[in-house]
């Protein structure tokens, strides 16, 4: 059982006096869903050489093979349910006046928990885009009747996601960079914080003036440069900060 008593008296005010939060999550967040991390013990990128698999070049070579690799984890997700830790972030959204969760995860998890004020910084592997229209439409066929799938027009469809060496969406980046700006305090969930530039937010916000509370199952690079690292499952601390929040 973890004890967030360690949430210090600070942290406490902080969030109870917070006007503006912001949230950061990763897939850590997912992992008590059944969800597989990229690089945690039997990690995505560990089973599948993600790494090269999540990059476009590898997508021009083989999109038979990167689309079987979507496939699979879309068949994974698709009965899967969001945790403790994603319905706390969702009920935040309404307890603080001015509230952005900002996630790297493309499962979707958060938006089935209810969270509306968010941004995906990574895509969605619910959504598809036409590499000849550019248009990103919903798809949620799974598996997959047809690898690589096509779009009307005939063209090829490619996962809505921000592979590596791609651009993050540029609304979703500036988003996100105005709350780590903006925020009293910054709750950076699950996130090994190694990928950029989702990794740079909670130093962008630390600088601002926010308190930042990490909370993760281990250390990360960033857990000396915030206010306090609270180590431990996000469905575990989660629900306590929300009960000390009522004290
Ligand atoms: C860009 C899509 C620029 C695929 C992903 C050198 C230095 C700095 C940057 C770079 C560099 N070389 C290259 C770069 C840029 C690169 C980058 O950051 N590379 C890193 C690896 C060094 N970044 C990019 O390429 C980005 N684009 O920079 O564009 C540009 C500029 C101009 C013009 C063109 C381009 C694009 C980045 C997005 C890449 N796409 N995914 C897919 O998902 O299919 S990244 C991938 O990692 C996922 O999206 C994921 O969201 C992201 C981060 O991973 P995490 O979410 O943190 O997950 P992870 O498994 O790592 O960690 C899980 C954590 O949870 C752990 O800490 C664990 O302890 C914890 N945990 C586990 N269980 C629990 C828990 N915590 C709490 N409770 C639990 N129960």
């Amino acid at each position: 059982m973890v004890f967030v008593y360690r949430l210090m008296k600070a942290g406490k005010d902080a969030l109870v006096s917070a006007k503006n939060v912001a949230v950061l999550t990763g897939a850590g967040i997912s992992a008590e869903s059944g969800v597989p991390t990229f690089r945690g013990e039997g990690g995505l990128w560990r089973n599948f050489r993600a790494e090269e698999l999540a990059t476009p070049e590898a997508f021009e070579n083989n999109p038979k093979l990167v689309w079987e690799w979507y496939d699979w984890r879309r068949q994974l997700l698709k009965p899967l349910k969001p945790n403790k830790g994603h319905e706390v972030i969702a009920r935040f959204e309404k307890r603080f006046p001015e509230f952005l969760l900002i996630t790297q995860n493309v499962d979707g998890l958060h938006q089935k928990a209810g969270n509306k004020k968010m941004v995906e910084l990574h895509g969605n592997i619910w959504k598809v885009r036409c590499l000849k229209e550019g248009k990103v439409t919903d798809n949620f066929e799974t598996p997959l009747s047809k690898i690589p799938p096509s779009c009307e027009c005939g063209a090829m469809l490619r996962p809505h996601i921000v592979w590596f060496g791609e651009s993050l969406p540029y609304d979703a980046i500036q988003t996100a960079y105005r709350a780590a700006n903006e925020c009293d305090v910054m709750l950076v969930v699950g996130t090994s914080a190694v990928v950029q530039p989702a990794a740079s937010l909670p130093i962008i916000a630390k600088e601002h003036g926010a308190y930042v509370i990490e909370i993760n199952a281990e250390e990360t690079p960033i857990s000396d440069i915030v206010n306090e690292s609270l180590i431990g499952k996000a469905g575990d601390i989660l629900p306590e900060i929300e009960r000390l929040l009522e004290m």
